[in-house]
């Protein structure tokens, strides 16, 4: 990084936002009609997440509605990012409209617009209704058409006040860790069926995308994408192919269909053989995937490095931490890559690597292969082993450190001319971190859980500064 001894200041009209998800910190999951997602039926599953942990009451933001709105308003953020509940607003995924669940989101919108407060809803955040995945749930192609309708419902509702919209988070975590890894709802370990829900993910995408056109005037829509830079552990042809690989499922097989609307040549090779896999692509589908956007939200955490199966003992003999043996889930034995940690970068918690200027490389990358839209990174944190010290304060510099690296690596992309928007901080409350359950705090305000009482960190104060000086200090 380079040493910056004076404040940077961020383009005029930048945008700054923190961003939640439903199921991750709503609760009352029997309240007003709401239908039960397929997280209901996963995280209830034995074994299925740490402790047995669920959504049903999590950060109860649900029922302490003004008390965020009040939180989000003292931060000073501009805008702010939340995730609609399908099964909220279509109990049963498709037909009738539960009012009291659209209500609920109108709340929510008006109170940020009376406290002059941007909303940016997404309208998928993982949390399917579970009756759609009774039919067979994204690998099957009506699930598309469903959410298009659903689309249409919400943009109807929460328009013309709000003008920008996200149509998915994380396309990826879905399709992939969701119906290969089996570590997250609905828990399938097949890599056809992944290949298949990718596809109806991003056709889905598309037509929500035309939905909200009709639906908004001047209505902004875009897709949220998590990507990483990766990196092979040596220069060897075969570990340069592991990371090949391992790009082409993790970036470049939602990236390419987005933004040149066609899948990458080596992902439909590699997954030729799997059923259904790309045979549920049909005429036309590319087209509407690859609508234009007004903008791409990029979600950025850290980047990865992987070894080939067959050079684990020279990533080892070169200082790499290299699991035991290659891994034996679906995803990635069928990848042929294995993670391997650097041992010069710290991980979080989560054991990911914290390396900021690899968000620098990756928004650079996005502007010279793709030239995309304006870019957002839409969610950018860290987990932390946060605590509530005696004297009642939650401290947390390794947060602070991390979100200020990380600003200034996205400074270091727009110096360099890449056209970065906003930037949202994941995440605004402490919350259900999916399979890992309540053990994972990613939150600029503790929750204490058992009461629902919020407390600011350290990082809350930090980011509202930051965002006042529309400046990152020395
Ligand atoms: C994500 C997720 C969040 C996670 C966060 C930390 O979109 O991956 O949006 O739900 O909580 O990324 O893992």
């Amino acid at each position: 990084m380079p040493a910056n001894r004076q404040s940077r200041s961020f383009p005029e009209g930048f945008l700054f936002g923190t961003k939640t998800s439903a199921y991750q910190i709503e609760g009352s999951v029997d309240a007003d009609g709401r239908g039960v997602s397929i997280w209901d039926t996963y995280s209830h599953t034995p074994g299925a997440t740490r402790h047995g942990d669920t959504g049903d009451v999590t950060s109860d933001h649900y029922r302490h509605l003004d008390e965020d709105l009040d939180l989000i308003a003292g931060l000073g953020a501009p805008a702010f990012c939340f995730s609609v509940a399908w099964p909220r607003v279509q109990p049963l995924g498709s037909g009738p409209v539960n009012q009291r669940g659209l209500d609920f989101y109108r709340r929510l919108v008006d109170g940020l617009l009376r406290r002059g407060v941007t909303p940016v809803p997404t309208l998928f955040h993982w949390d399917l209704p579970q009756p759609l995945q009774d039919v067979g749930g994204w690998p099957a192609r009506d699930t598309a058409g469903r959410f298009a309708d659903y689309a249409a419902i919400v943009a109807g509702a929460l328009g013309p006040e709000v003008k920008m919209w996200v149509t998915h988070n994380e396309p990826w975590c879905a399709a992939w860790l969701g119906y290969a890894l089996g570590v997250h709802a609905p828990g399938r370990r097949d890599v056809g069926l992944a290949v298949a829900a990718t596809h109806h993910l991003l056709l889905s995408h598309g037509l929500a995308v035309q939905a909200i056109r009709a639906a908004v005037p001047g209505g902004r829509a875009g897709i949220d994408l998590s990507l990483m830079p990766t990196r092979p552990a040596s220069a060897h042809e075969d570990d340069l192919a592991a990371a090949r690989r391992a790009d082409g499922n993790l970036n470049r097989l939602f990236l390419d269909p987005v933004l040149r609307g066609e899948y990458p040549a080596d992902m439909l090779a590699h997954y030729a053989a799997r059923q259904p896999g790309f045979g549920v692509v049909q005429d036309g589908d590319l087209r509407t995937i690859a609508e234009p956007l007004d903008f791409l939200g990029v979600n950025f955490y850290g980047p990865r490095t992987v070894c080939a199966p067959n050079r684990m003992a020279e990533a080892r003999a070169a200082g790499y931490w290299v699991p035991a043996a290659p891994p034996e889930d679906p995803l990635n034995a069928d990848l042929r890559d294995v993670e391997v940690h650097r041992p010069e970068f710290e991980r979080t918690p989560m054991d990911w690597e914290i390396e900021p200027a690899a968000l620098t490389e990756l928004l650079l990358r996005v502007r010279d292969d793709y030239a995309p839209p304006p870019l957002y990174v839409l969610e950018n944190g860290m987990a932390n082993d946060d605590y509530v010290a005696p004297d009642g304060e939650v401290r947390d510099p390794e947060r602070i450190a991390y979100l200020r690296d990380h600003l200034g690596a996205l400074l270091d992309a727009i110096s360099a001319g890449v056209d970065v928007r906003g930037y949202f901080a994941w995440s605004l409350l402490d919350n259900f971190e999916w399979a890992n359950g309540f053990s994972k705090r990613f939150g600029l305000v503790w929750v204490d859980y058992p009461s629902g009482a919020r407390i600011p960190k350290s990082s809350f104060a930090w980011y509202r500064d930051t965002i006042r000086a529309h400046a990152l200090a020395p």
